[in-house]
């Protein structure tokens, strides 16, 4: 059975106005990624391109092999159009995978290591996957039976590609051959969907977003500039390297963009990215709120020569000031934070503001033509200073979700903004600061977590009779979630609740950190309350009882 022909297309279109604005701007140049890496592969044929583990390829080997995997995924009967899901980590193939998928017109769908059968299963139904790129194995992780039991599930799924010495039953990637022959004569259109980056989810499973080659290419190549990103940058990704962050803010599209090089760490540890940092001489790198903290630490003591660091970036999650200060004394190097959205807004602090707006802000829009709106409850916009729900629309934010009608009639207005679901406060000057989340969702260091997802799971277990899940805050992770669980019989224990939640095949860090048992969710007066409020309630509690938990174990301090 051919399913091609029920395809649902992809589609991210602005109206003609827009259209006509944001290419007279120069924002949108018609660039391609298979254009621009073609281009770069002449231009910096000999520098290097990626370093990741034993690989050190330049920008025409990056290419070379670019094509040989899209001449082998075609051979595979593979069609242009045909959705891709990639999930591997920080190695040097995931480039040459996904620029191999450019250039053969195929879409990559990008999954995190962490996602396991729940997640690849839903981003397999929801875009129509045809082909399935893992890793052999990760962190120990072995993603084979992985690739079995998602071909099980998705009637769709044609093809599966092991990256790695050992694809059992599945196609090598290492034994696909060059043919140029089969290779587009053509690059993409400019303002077809390049790819599907992933929502982190507020409310529910992830949704898929459609970016373009023009306005992602815009993203990055703006970011460029607002990050010094240039020829002789050497920017370390250490955040898995399909997230939109390590991906474009600037990260390796905007590395690759500017002949720069990329430098992969499989780990976050210090220990190991520090010698990787002294070893290539990294100038930049991104992190989220924990681990800039903890290698800023770490840097205090360590025997790396960490002196070629000009900048860090650091985002995905709220860097409180204090934080913020630690980071720069610990890492010596400029901060710049980053408050962004696979979605598409993008805010920098910028390189040369003062010291107070890069320690308390998260920056402002890439562009001047961002269209911010800070809104209260009614939609109404609040002035200047006072906080409210942040939307958004500008010339890399997406209209639409692919294939997800109801998300869409919530995320985005009559007039085209998207709603991001944070809470902010704008200053005269157009910086923002995070205050928030106006949706129950976890911000756990960076990775998001819906809170009705994880619900939904727990509902699932024969002991447990109702759920509510919370953030709390975690001084490590920024925010952890808290499970409060009704049981229904026998109370299931701890430990074997989430290993139950493993076992279901739901990516680890969606198990909740901390579970509360409780007899009943109070009711208010009325006898019923919002998910929303009963959250809120529950989180406060909690918050409550460890305060005066801890207030009763040092009863000389003040009370906060
Ligand atoms: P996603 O839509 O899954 O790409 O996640 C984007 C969300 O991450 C934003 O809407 C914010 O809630 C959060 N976020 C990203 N960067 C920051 C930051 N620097 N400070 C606070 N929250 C952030
Ligand atoms: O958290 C994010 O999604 C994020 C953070 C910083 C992002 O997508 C980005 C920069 O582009």
């Amino acid at each position: 059975m051919s399913t091609t022909d029920t395809l649902i297309p992809l589609q991210q279109t602005w109206p003609a106005a827009f259209v006509q604005r944001y290419r007279d701007a120069g924002y949108w140049r018609g660039e391609t990624f298979p254009g621009f890496m073609r281009e770069r592969a002449t231009q910096f044929a000999e520098r290097t391109a990626i370093v990741g583990g034993d690989e050190r390829w330049s920008y025409a080997e990056l290419w070379q092999r670019a094509e040989t995997a899209a001449a082998g995924f075609l051979a595979l009967g593979l069609q242009p159009g045909d959705r891709v899901i990639v999930q591997l980590g920080n190695i040097a193939s995931f480039y040459s995978v996904v620029f191999g998928l450019f250039r053969a017109g195929l879409v990559p769908v990008y999954a995190l290591p962490a996602h396991r059968i729940v997640e690849l299963s839903h981003f397999a139904a929801k875009s129509q996957a045809a082909a399935y790129v893992a890793a052999q194995d990760l962190d120990g992780f072995d993603y084979r039976p992985l690739a079995r039991e998602l071909q099980a599930q998705a009637p769709d799924l044609r093809h599966v590609v092991i990256v790695g010495d050992d694809a059992a039953e599945f196609h090598a990637l290492n034994r696909f051959t060059p043919d140029a022959a089969r290779l587009p004569a053509q690059d993409p259109d400019p303002q077809s969907v390049a790819f599907l980056q992933i929502s982190g989810g507020s409310t529910g499973l992830s949704k898929l977003i459609p970016r373009t080659h023009d306005d992602y290419i815009y993203s990055f190549r703006a970011s460029n500039e607002l990050c010094g990103i240039r020829a002789d940058t050497r920017y370390l990704i250490a955040l898995p390297a399909a997230h939109n962050f390590p991906m474009s803010s600037p990260g390796a599209m905007g590395v690759l963009y500017a002949g720069g090089t990329v430098v992969l760490s499989r780990s976050t540890s210090p220990d190991t990215a520090f010698a990787t940092i002294a070893r290539e001489g990294v100038t930049d790198l991104g992190l989220v709120p924990p681990l800039a903290l903890l290698w800023a630490q770490a840097a205090e003591k360590t025997p790396h020569d960490l002196s070629s660091l000009r900048v860090v970036q650091v985002g995905g999650a709220k860097l409180t000031t204090e934080a913020a200060r630690r980071v720069v004394a610990g890492l010596k190097c400029r901060l710049q934070q980053v408050f962004g959205m696979a979605e598409g807004l993008v805010n920098y602090t910028r390189l040369d503001d003062d010291e107070a707006t890069v320690l308390n802000t998260q920056g402002r829009p890439i562009s001047p033509d961002d269209e911010v709106l800070v809104v209260d409850d009614q939609g109404q916009p609040v002035p200047d200073g006072q906080p409210g729900y942040l939307l958004t629309r500008g010339p890399y934010t997406i209209r639409r979700y692919h294939n997800d009608d109801s998300a869409n009639a919530r995320s985005f207005t009559d007039d085209g903004y998207y709603r991001t679901g944070d809470i902010v406060v704008r200053s005269a000057g157009g910086y923002l600061t995070v205050q928030g989340r106006a949706n129950d969702h976890i911000n756990r260091a960076g990775e998001k977590i819906s809170a009705e997802e994880v619900e939904d799971h727990l509902l699932a277990h024969p002991q447990v009779f109702d759920a509510a899940v919370v953030s709390i805050p975690d001084t490590f992770l920024g925010e952890r979630s808290c499970a409060f669980i009704i049981p229904r019989g026998e109370k299931p224990r701890s430990p074997a609740l989430k290993a139950w939640m493993r076992e279901r095949g739901l990516a680890a860090f969606k198990v909740p950190d901390q579970i509360v048992f409780v007899t009943a969710f109070d009711t208010t007066a009325v006898g019923k309350t919002s998910r929303k409020e009963l959250r809120a309630r529950l989180r406060a509690e909690l918050l409550q009882a460890e305060q005066e938990a801890a207030a009763a174990a040092h009863p000389a301090s003040p009370a906060a």
